[in-house]
């Protein structure tokens, strides 16, 4: 993530509970979503950083409960607690000096702030397949770390998040109502997601086939959303916790296969560059099969070729919803950035039907399962 200077507002680092003096903040450019803050703070004369942020109120309507589930999972996934909070392989939500996960300014938005994880790296691009694999194994990992947690004790802060069919009515919506005028100069984008709408079931289905398939998932399992240590190269923490729900494994492992196989940035211009990565593919499965072992289910298993490209494909859709409803949810930083996201996404899916006989043939391989088409 890029720094951009620009202090923490006042007011808000003295209402959580640290025991030390305000050293400084910057601003954490990136994230489509939330505003982020990395704060020093002098802490018993040793310096110890800390991200802020204030959560994105037009995407979560309830931030309350996003931070119940965040702490839920968080306190789950740190066991006993013996580790000190900046060496644990989970974010440690730091409370208010009041005991809450969260603070609510004069001007009711909500604040949080956890500890910085020091000595970590992410990356846009994944640079090999070691961390492809590595990237896998971590997201697996946190699903089975949650496999003895109820997904009944989370809330589905942001409904149908992936529900695939209903991202989809979403877009004809945003086409019918067509708010900006912008729908007439996307009808190749448009046709391409109304051409693939039979895929639209395929994950949500794995559910229906077998509830054990449904699990407590990250839902936003973007390369750069795990952390790297920079000594010894592992991916040793999943971060942005904010959608932690009832899920599936498959949502994870699509958007993996989205952000690990593609060969460029999400919104990529020069659509040349976008290709898929089969080596990456292989690995990241790899990895992902290996951290779940016996655990996964025949509904799970067969879908591991097709996840990545509705995954894709969901995505596409929404970033070319949101442009055409006028980029009121996802932040952009240039004129049509949403419509550049959603064609880059586009450009994936049809790598990857093109590679689909060999993506299927890794999936079979690693999983052992005949793979959905
Ligand atoms: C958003 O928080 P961030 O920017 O990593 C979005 C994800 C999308 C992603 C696309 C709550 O994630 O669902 O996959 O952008 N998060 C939310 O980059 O909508
Ligand atoms: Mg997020």
């Amino acid at each position: 993530m890029s720094i951009v200077a620009e202090q923490l507002p006042p007011g808000i680092f003295e209402q959580f509970d640290i025991s030390g003096a305000f050293a400084g903040s910057d601003r954490l450019a990136g994230g489509h979503i939330n505003r982020s803050y990395l704060v020093a703070a002098d802490v018993a004369g040793k310096q110890t950083r800390f991200v802020f942020q204030r959560i994105n109120r037009t995407v979560f309507p309830r931030p309350d409960l996003v931070m119940d589930n965040i702490d839920r999972v968080t306190r789950h996934l740190a066991g006993d607690g013996a580790v000190e909070p900046w060496r644990r392989h989970t974010l440690t939500v730091v409370s208010t000096r009041s005991g809450e996960t969260f603070f609510v300014d004069p001007e009711e938005e909500y604040w949080r702030a956890y500890y910085y994880v020091e000595d970590c790296r992410t990356f846009d691009v994944v640079e090999n397949e070691h961390h492809a694999r590595e990237a896998g194994r971590a997201f697996g990992a946190f699903i089975a770390q949650m496999k003895d947690f109820s997904p009944e004790l989370l809330h589905e802060t942001i409904a149908n998040f992936h529900h695939t069919p209903t991202r989809i009515d979403q877009l004809r919506t945003a086409c019918e109502v067509d708010v900006e005028g912008r729908a007439r100069d996307v009808g190749d984008e448009l046709t391409f997601v109304f051409d693939r709408v039979r895929h639209a079931e395929a994950l949500v289905s794995a559910i229906s086939e077998d509830q054990r398939a449904r699990r407590v998932s990250h839902n936003d399992c973007k390369i750069n959303n795990v952390l790297f240590d920079r000594k010894t190269d592992r991916a040793t923490c999943v971060i942005d916790l904010d959608t932690v729900m009832p899920g599936t494994a498959l949502y994870d492992f699509g958007d993996l296969v989205r952000t690990v196989c593609g060969t460029a940035r999400e919104d990529e211009r020069d659509l040349d560059l976008m290709e898929f990565d089969l080596p990456n593919f292989e690995a990241l499965l790899d990895g992902y099969v290996a951290a779940l072992d016996d655990d996964l289910v025949e509904a799970e298993r067969r879908r591991f070729a097709i996840a990545g490209l509705v995954i894709t494909l969901e995505i596409g859709t929404r970033f070319l919803a949101d442009h055409l409803n006028g980029d009121r949810y996802f932040r952009i930083q240039r004129e049509g950035h949403n419509l550049d996201r959603a064609r880059t996404q586009f450009k994936l899916v049809s790598e990857m039907e093109n590679r689909w006989a060999d993506i299927t043939g890794i999936a079979e391989r690693i999983t052992g399962s005949p793979q959905l088409r």
